[in-house]
Parts: structure tokens; C-alpha cells; sequence
């Protein structure tokens, strides 16, 4: 069942219930509209000027340590704190707020301020997927957390607030918004047919073969069939495992090596350090089992059309419901053509 030429429909994000419009080379049109700034790669290994790099001062005025590979922090502006002060409100259920207890880490890949995941060793990113599970341990052990939340934001059209590769980690004491509707659907879908609603889809993705980018022993990375980013991505656990935690030493591996891969792919669509906003989705660390949980990540780039023109989840997407230009059938087959390699190509056509 192809709909790459299809006209305008909607489709079923069956992890959130959220419908998505697409209408499939909406791109011709024309675009007067903004147009981004190139980024390029930083030139030099340290920076004297980045408060991420070893040695440097942070904006608060601590000094980072001489590191080598990963630096992780407690955020030194966080958005959540472990005890905060706030007291409940419920007026009429109408004014409602809750404390939200929780704390911020920042995770450094490593002390090279120009080097980014595509750009990194298979071994150096181990070490980063290795330092995920120990945060998520970690985190997820604390007093009133229930939730661990890894994300990388890459590129300053991502809002990244430095190029010295690195993300952010946020435990939560609530489960966030994109949580509770996965959990949701991940339980009713496990109620009703039991069985895990991402293990079947990715059997169904692997049967059809028109999504897939790229996958390992391990890991698949698909353009899942509901996308809404123009080059969005899914990156799924072969094994039906929850989260973190659960990840055996050859799938560590597994993950670094295909983050490298699909993060290269990208670096060579539009020739440029490809933009994106990513994170894990794991279970709940609540003491909950919640066997229908399937760890996987989410890649959410903006760039549409080139390396300076951008998708805007603006006007009609931010009142109704999203819509994308290009189907994802399309995207995966552009994703799918590319080389793996970390030097600067020809654009993609
Ligand atoms: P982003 O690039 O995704 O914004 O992540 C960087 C984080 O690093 C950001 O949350 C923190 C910011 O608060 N930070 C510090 O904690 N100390 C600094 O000296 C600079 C930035
Ligand atoms: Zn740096």
C-alpha cells in the first residue's frame, strides 16, 4: 500500500492518537519566506570562549575539570529543582498547579568542542550511551522521580545555547505530556491484542519496506508512517526492552553505531551539520513494570527544503493539527540514498 502518490490525506499517530496531515509535494510551491543561516562545524578541538570545554569557566563561574570523553553536570540555570516550595493550587479546577520536583543535568560527549555524533568514534559514543544508562540509573533512583528524559537540541535552529556537542537530562517527578499519551496508547494497544505496539509495528515497517533508513543487529531507524517533521525518524529497539536499564553490551553498541550512522545520513542530506531536536523515550522509573513499554528515540529536524530553508510548525499546525510537504515514504527514500560517511558530500538530491 503506497502513498507516496497519494493527494492530500491524514494520518494516525497510533503512539500519541494525534492525527497528521500530509500532503505529499506541497514543496513546490513557491518560498519567499526566511532562510537559516548555514551552519558550520566548529574548526578548532578546544575553545577558549566555550564555558563546555575542559578547563573553561562556566557561565556561573565554575570551573569545568581537564576532562576526557564524557562531562556531565548539574545544569547551572535548571528548569526543575529537587525540593521546590511551591504549594498546590486548585481553584474551581480551573487555576490548577502543581509542584513539579525534579533535577537538570548537562552531558558533554566529550572534551572535542567540533566534534558531534556523525563526527565521533563508534567507541567514544559507547561511552555516551554507556553514561545515558548510568544517568538514567541514577536519576531514576532518586526520591520522587518518575521520570528520565534524555535530549540532545542540535543546532542554534534547534535553540542549542552552544555548539560543544552535548545534551541535556531532566528527571521529572510528573511524567511528561509526550509520556503520558505513549503510555496510554502503548497499554490500550497491549490490552486489546497483546502485544507490544511498537514490535509489531516495526515487523509490519520491516515487511513493507518503504520507511526503513538504516538498521543494525539491534536497531532499526525508520521514518515512522505518522511523521511530522519533514526528515523526522524513529529509532527502534529490535528487542522488545522498556528502557535504559535494560540494554545488554552489544546492544550499547548497537546504539552508538547507528546513531552515528543515521546522524550522518543527515549531515549529508543538505550537506551541512544537520539541525534536530532528539530524545529517548523510556518507561516510567515510577516502580511500575509497564511490560508494554518499548524504548526507542525520536529525531525531530526542521529543515525542509535545504540547509537554509526550514519547515514552521506554525499558523494551521499550532491551532489545528500538524501537516507535512513531502510523505514520509519520500523522506526515507532521500534518507535511505545517502552515504554514511562524516566528510562534506554533495548535497542530496
Ligand atoms: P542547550 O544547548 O540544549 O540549551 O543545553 C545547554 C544547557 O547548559 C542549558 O540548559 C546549561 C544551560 O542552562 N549551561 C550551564 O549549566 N552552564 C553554563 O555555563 C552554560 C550552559
Ligand atoms: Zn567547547
Amino acid at each position: 500500500m503506497s502513498l507516496l502518490d497519494a493527494s492530500s490525506h491524514r494520518r494516525l499517530n497510533p503512539l500519541t492518537g494525534e492525527w497528521v496531515i500530509v500532503s505529499p509535494r506541497r514543496t513546490a510551491r513557491p518560498w519567499l519566506g526566511g532562510v537559516e543561516q548555514i551552519a558550520s562545524t566548529p574548526a578548532a578541538a578546544h575553545d577558549p570562549d566555550c564555558y563546555l570545554c575542559p578547563g573553561n569557566a562556566r557561565a556561573n563561574g565554575a570551573r569545568n575539570p581537564d576532562y576526557r570523553g564524557v562531562f556531565v553536570f548539574d545544569n547551572d540555570f535548571p528548569a526543575l529543582t529537587l525540593a521546590p516550595s511551591t504549594p498546590d493550587v486548585d481553584i474551581d479546577g480551573l487555576l490548577v498547579a502543581r509542584a513539579e520536583p525534579g533535577c537538570c543535568r548537562v552531558l558533554c560527549f566529550s572534551e572535542r568542542h567540533d566534534l558531534a555524533l556523525p563526527r565521533m568514534a563508534v567507541p567514544d559514543i559507547v561511552r555516551v550511551v554507556e553514561s545515558w544508562r548510568d544517568e538514567s540509573a541514577r536519576l531514576g533512583a532518586l526520591d520522587g522521580v518518575d521520570y528520565v528524559q534524555i535530549f540532545e537540541n542540535r543546532g542554534a535552529l534547534m535553540g542549542a545555547s552552544n555548539p560543544h556537542p552535548h545534551c541535556q537530562i531532566w528527571a521529572t517527578h510528573s511524567l511528561p505530556n509526550e509520556i503520558v499519551k505513549e503510555t496510554r496508547a502503548q497499554e490500550q494497544y497491549h490490552a486489546r491484542k497483546t502485544s507490544c505496539l511498537l514490535c509489531d509495528y516495526l515487523a509490519l515497517e520491516q515487511r513493507l519496506d518503504e520507511r526503513l533508513v538504516c538498521g543494525n543487529a539491534h536497531f532499526v531507524a525508520l521514518v515512522p508512517f505518522w511523521a511530522s517533521w519533514p526528515f523526522e525518524t524513529m529509532l527502534l529497539s529490535r528487542r522488545h526492552i522498556g528502557a535504559f536499564d535494560e540494554l545488554r553490551a552489544d546492544e550499547v553498541a548497537a546504539l552508538a553505531d547507528i546513531l552515528k550512522r543515521l546522524t550522518m545520513r543527515y549531515d549529508n542530506l543538505f550537506g551541512c551539520p544537520f539541525p534536530y531536536s532528539m530524545g529517548f523515550h523510556q518507561r516510567p522509573c515510577d516502580g511500575g513494570s509497564h511490560p508494554a513499554w518499548h524504548f526507542h528515540a525520536h529525531f525531530y529536524p526542521p529543515l525542509l527544503r535545504s540547509a537554509t530553508v526550514r519547515k514552521f510548525m506554525v499558523g494551521f499546525e499550532m491551532l489545528g493539527s500538524p501537516q507535512r510537504d513531502i510523505a514520509a515514504e519520500d523522506a526515507a527514500r532521500r534518507l535511505r540514498a545517502l552515504p554514511e560517511s562524516d566528510g562534506s558530500v554533495t548535497p542530496g538530491a
